[in-house]
């Protein structure tokens, strides 16, 4: 194998994601486990060359090591237990301690070799999606390389072509194993850590799973019903706030491995689309939005001036994306008076509650649910309930931040007058319906063209 690699670089030579043998393990950095669900700091690079480092949310970055010029990294696919939120935990598959597995960061053109150990109890392969590389590092099980067996570890180098933002995922039984939870981050650094340069760069993926309310394991046949659509396999409340200063120029790449599209939507400021997975946005190809929709198997890059301070909304805009398992299926009870048939059903069932009469707002009750189910809308804002579950969390601006600093700020102390607030006093009188042209009316007939506030109009 190392003659193998002495002319990876030099020649055309057919290369491949190869099985390490007994001895070479050996010589195998350690794979560092994460236990936390929390964001961790940033990286700062301890060596190799310089890069500003993302922030992965409920996440962390994977440390390496040089050698000989090489940066390595070893990832461990396990089984793993993950809190997708504070009551709920969820037994998924990822990679050292977590899922989704950690963010890998590198530069353009360093020489990057990987350590894949399967610890599951199936083979498995990691596809660097997005990248340039050699074929046979490519990861797609039976196409370019053979399964990674339960216990054996491969190896996978290439150099990182380009700058930008991929993804990592096994390509062998596949719709099992991203059910599971199995994908991850990559970014790969300019080499000038001035280009495309940001003051915070936060990354997250998409991904959704089907576990049945008091279960812990995903349901991996489930094709698109799907109940919980999480942020890095975390659920609001559970993840945590997107935290910048005033003034920053603020990324946020968002990378969508669920089975349906998400169009993400930011409250309070425009932003731009500057990055997919294909590369860098030209300045001159950008527009502005406030929403964007990044389907199956895409990343966006968005990117925002941070000068509106407040706690801002950063949600899937898809209703049902941010609700938590429980409450599908159930039919719309707006204006139904449940009166009479909730005093025949309390009868049978002494705790029955009718649901919906003034419509879905459950973010306030205290309602029994099973054990490891969380409550379908819920986080407590500074105001009551949130109602949201999902697909949600909050950005949290504010002046005079430290550089470094992505702790919690808390809640937003909005300046005086500047709230919304309730009617007092005087109104202005509600609007009367506009009267619509008179129609010639039918032979014979007296027709009622229209209602107004002072009774049908007669023609
Ligand atoms: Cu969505």
């Amino acid at each position: 194998m190392s003659s193998r690699r002495n002319f990876l670089f030099t020649s055309g030579a057919l290369v491949s994601a190869a099985l390490v043998s007994r001895a070479q393990a050996a010589a195998i950095p350690e794979a560092p486990l994460q236990s936390s669900a929390s964001t961790q700091a940033p990286l700062a690079p301890p060596n190799g060359r310089p890069y500003n480092p993302v922030v992965t949310l409920n996440g962390w970055t994977l440390p390496w090591r040089m050698k000989n010029g090489w940066k390595e990294f070893h990832l461990l696919a396990e089984p793993v237990v993950r809190e997708i939120a504070p009551g709920m935990k969820a037994n998924l598959w990822g990679y050292n301690g977590q899922s989704p597995g950690p963010t890998i960061e590198v530069v353009e053109g360093d020489k990057v070799r990987i350590f894949v150990t399967n610890k599951l109890p199936e083979h498995t392969s990691v596809h660097w999606h997005g990248q340039r590389l050699p074929n046979g590092m490519d990861g797609v099980t039976g196409l370019t390389q053979p399964g990674i067996k339960p216990g054996e570890t491969y190896v996978y180098e290439f150099v990182p072509k380009r700058p930008g933002t991929f993804m990592y995922h096994p390509h062998a039984d596949e719709m099992m194993q991203m059910a599971m939870g199995m994908m991850g981050f990559w970014i790969t650094h300019p080499k000038d850590p001035g280009q495309y340069r940001v003051d915070r760069d936060f990354v997250f993926l998409l991904n959704a799973y089907d576990i049945d309310p008091g279960s812990f394991t995903p349901k991996t046949s489930t094709m698109l019903d799907f109940n919980l659509w999480t942020f890095n396999s975390r659920a609001f409340p559970g993840i945590d706030s997107i935290v910048a200063r005033k003034g920053d120029r603020v990324r946020i790449r968002i990378g969508n491995l669920t089975m349906t599209n998400h169009p993400i939507h930011l409250h309070g400021h425009e932003f731009e689309v500057t990055g997919t997975d294909g590369g860098w946005v030209p300045k001159t190809a950008r527009w502005p939005e406030v929403t964007t929709d990044i389907a199956v198997g895409q990343m966006r890059a968005i990117e925002f001036d941070a000068n509106e301070p407040g706690d801002w909304a950063l949600h899937c805009h898809k209703s049902h994306h941010t609700m938590n398992a429980m409450g599908h299926n159930v039919p719309n009870m707006v204006g139904v008076d449940q009166r009479e048939i909730s005093k025949k059903i309390s009868q049978l069932i002494p705790d029955y509650m009718a649901m919906g009469e003034t419509g879905g707002s459950m973010g306030g009750m205290e309602m029994p649910i099973p054990d490891n189910t969380l409550p379908m809308m819920t986080g407590q804002g500074q105001f009551g309930s949130i109602e949201m579950g999902g697909m949600f969390t909050v950005v949290k601006i504010r002046e005079g931040l430290a550089h470094n600093d992505y702790k919690d700020p808390g809640w937003y102390k909005h300046p005086k007058g500047t709230n919304a607030f309730l009617a007092e006093g005087e109104m202005p009188p509600a609007p009367l319906a506009p009267k619509t042209a008179a129609k010639k009316p039918a032979q014979g007939k007296e027709v009622i063209l229209n209602v107004t506030r002072d009774g049908p109009m007669r023609h």
